[in-house]
C-alpha cells in the first residue's frame, strides 16, 4: 500500500473509532433551578412538599439516585453557578458575590466536553453577566429575567417570546434537542429563573391554594437567643421586611386579559392586605401564606416542566442514552428562623436538591448520604463523557458514588465560605445586603462550626444537628464539646489549606 493511501485509510478508520465513540458516549440532560430548595421536593420528604408535590423530579431520584447531603461552597445564586462551571471555590474562579462578572476566560466543564466531542447548549438563566462561553448554543435571560414574556439572547440579539417563563426555557430546550446536530452526543443545561423571587406562578396555577393553609414551620417565631449576634442582625424577615414587591408581579409586557388576571391575583390581594392594616401575628400569617403559596405553584410550574423534558426524552427513544441530573443553585428558607432567602451557612440553604439517573449505571432508587457539593458537578459531568479532569479542578466526581459508593478516602467535612455584600450603613443596620454577613465554617455529617469575622466582629457558633436539627442553639460555650470543637477548628484550617484559601 502507497504511503498516500495507508494515511488515508488511516484516518477513516480513526475517524470511524471516534464517530463510534462519540455515539456510545451519554448525553447529558442537567437541569438546574434557582433557589429551588429541597424542602420543596417531595422524595425529600419535608412536610411542605406534600402541599404541592412535584412527581416528575421525584422519578429521576426514583429511577436514580438521590442526594440528601449536597452542599454549596457559597449559598448565592451566581457564585454557585460559577462553581458549578468551573469545579473551583469561589476565591479561586473569581465569582465571590452577585455583583461581578463572571470571567468567561477561564476553563470550565462545557469548554472540555466541546473538545471531547459534545455539542453543548445552554438555554435560560445564566446570571453571569458576561456572554457564556464553551456552548455551541446558548439562549439566556439577561439578569433575573421575567416570569411572564421573557425575552432571551443569543449573542445578544433580543428575541421575546410569549408566555410563562418556565414553559418557554423547556419549549426552547426542546427546539434546540430536536434540531440538534445529532451525530454527536449533546450536554445540555435547561436552567430555569424560577423560583426566584418575586415570586409567580404561570398563569394557569393562580389561586390553586386559595382554600388552604399553610402550617407555620415551628421555629418561624425565632427570637435569636442562645446563638451570635449574627442571626439576630438578619434583614430577611417574612414577617417584616420581605418587600411586597415579592409578592406582586412585573408588568412588562403584559397586557389584556393577562394582566387583568394577574392584577386580580397580586395587586387586589395586596391592596387589601395595606387597607386591613393587620399586626403581629396576624400580618406575619397573611404574609406567610402569600409567600408560600405563590413559591409552592411557582415550584409547581418546574415540576410539569420537568416532565416535558422527561416524556420527550422517552417519546424520542433518547432516554436510554441521557443522563438526567437535576439540582438547584442552592437551597432557600421558607419561613424557618422567620426568613426567606439564602446566603447563611444553616441547613436549609447549605444545602441543595441533587438527583441523578443514569439508565444502566444508577441503581433505582438509591439514596447517599454522603457529603457531596455544587464543587463535584464538573469533575463528575467530565467523567461521565469520558474526558480528563484537570488537577486544578477542586472537586470530586460523583460517578463512583453514581455506580455503588463512596471511595474509602470520601470527604468527612465541608468547607463553606459566604463573603457578604457591603451596601453600606452600620453593621447592625443593614451594611450587608440581606443583614448576612461574611461568615466561614465547616460541617460534617452530625456537627458544624461556623465563625464571623469581619469589622470587629469575631464570634463562633456551634451546632450538633443529632440534638438541634434545626439550629436553634449555639453549643459552642458547652465543654462537653470542647474536643470536638477544638477538632473542627483544625479540620478547618486544613481544609482552608488544601483548597488554597489560606
Ligand atoms: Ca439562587
Amino acid at each position: 500500500m502507497s504511503k498516500i493511501k495507508f494515511v488515508t485509510v488511516f484516518w477513516i478508520f480513526a475517524f470511524l473509532i471516534s464517530a463510534a465513540e462519540s455515539k456510545d458516549k451519554p448525553n447529558i440532560l442537567f437541569i438546574f433551578s434557582d433557589d429551588h430548595t429541597w424542602q420543596t421536593i417531595s422524595s425529600y420528604g419535608h412536610p411542605l412538599s406534600k402541599v404541592v408535590p412535584t412527581p416528575n423530579i421525584d422519578r429521576i431520584g426514583a429511577e436514580g439516585i438521590r442526594f440528601d447531603r449536597c452542599l454549596v461552597t457559597n449559598s448565592i445564586c451566581a457564585p454557585s453557578r460559577a462553581v458549578v462551571l468551573t469545579g473551583k471555590y469561589s476565591h479561586l474562579n473569581g465569582q465571590i458575590d452577585n455583583f461581578n462578572t463572571f470571567d468567561g476566560g477561564q476553563v470550565t466543564f462545557p469548554k472540555l466536553l466541546q473538545k471531547s466531542g459534545y455539542e453543548t447548549a445552554i438555554v435560560g438563566k445564566w446570571h453571569l453577566k458576561s456572554v457564556p462561553t464553551g456552548f455551541d448554543y446558548h439562549e439566556v435571560m439577561r439578569g433575573q429575567g421575567r416570569y411572564y414574556n421573557p425575552t432571551l439572547y443569543t449573542d445578544g440579539e433580543p428575541t421575546e417570546y410569549e408566555g410563562y417563563n418556565t414553559d418557554v426555557v423547556v419549549d426552547r430546550s426542546l427546539d434546540w434537542l430536536k434540531n440538534r446536530d445529532s451525530d454527536k452526543p449533546f450536554m445540555l443545561m435547561s436552567q430555569f429563573k424560577a423560583t426566584h423571587g418575586p415570586f409567580q406562578p404561570a398563569l394557569r396555577h393562580l389561586g390553586e391554594l386559595d382554600d388552604v393553609t399553610v402550617p407555620l414551620p415551628d421555629n418561624f417565631f425565632d427570637d435569636y437567643t442562645g446563638r451570635s449576634r449574627a442571626p439576630g442582625n438578619h434583614n430577611t424577615s417574612i414577617a417584616n421586611v420581605m418587600p411586597l414587591s415579592n409578592l406582586s408581579i412585573d408588568y412588562r409586557n403584559i397586557q389584556g386579559e393577562q394582566l387583568a388576571q394577574y392584577r386580580s391575583h397580586f395587586d387586589e390581594a395586596n391592596d387589601a392586605f395595606e387597607k386591613a392594616n393587620l399586626q403581629g401575628d396576624e400580618r406575619a400569617e397573611w404574609r406567610y401564606q402569600r409567600f408560600i403559596k405563590n413559591f409552592l405553584l411557582t415550584s409547581k410550574g418546574i415540576d410539569e416542566n420537568v416532565g416535558r423534558l422527561l416524556d420527550y426524552l422517552d417519546e424520542s427513544g433518547l432516554a436510554e442514552n441521557t443522563i438526567v441530573i437535576y439540582a438547584a443553585d442552592q437551597g432557600f428558607f421558607l419561613g424557618e428562623h422567620g426568613w426567606y432567602d439564602k446566603r447563611w451557612m444553616y441547613e436549609e440553604c447549605l444545602k441543595t436538591p441533587l438527583l441523578v439517573r443514569w439508565p444502566g449505571v444508577t441503581q433505582e432508587g438509591r439514596v447517599s448520604s454522603d457529603i457531596v457539593s455544587n464543587l463535584d458537578f464538573a469533575p463528575m459531568f467530565l467523567e461521565m463523557a469520558g474526558a480528563s479532569i484537570p488537577s486544578e479542578i477542586q472537586g470530586r466526581s460523583l460517578v463512583p458514588l453514581l455506580k455503588g459508593a463512596a471511595p474509602q478516602n470520601w470527604r468527612k467535612s465541608f468547607y463553606y465560605k459566604y463573603y457578604g455584600e457591603q451596601r453600606g450603613g452600620s453593621v447592625s443596620e443593614g451594611y450587608y445586603n440581606h443583614g448576612v454577613p461574611p461568615h466561614e465554617g465547616v460541617a460534617d455529617k452530625r456537627y458544624k462550626l461556623i465563625h464571623y469575622k469581619h469589622d470587629d466582629v469575631d464570634e463562633w457558633e456551634f451546632f450538633d444537628h443529632q440534638r438541634d436539627p434545626s439550629e436553634m442553639k449555639s453549643v459552642y460555650g458547652n465543654p462537653e464539646y470542647a474536643e470536638t470543637i477544638a477538632r473542627l477548628k483544625t479540620e478547618l484550617e486544613q481544609l482552608k489549606t488544601q483548597y488554597r484559601v489560606n
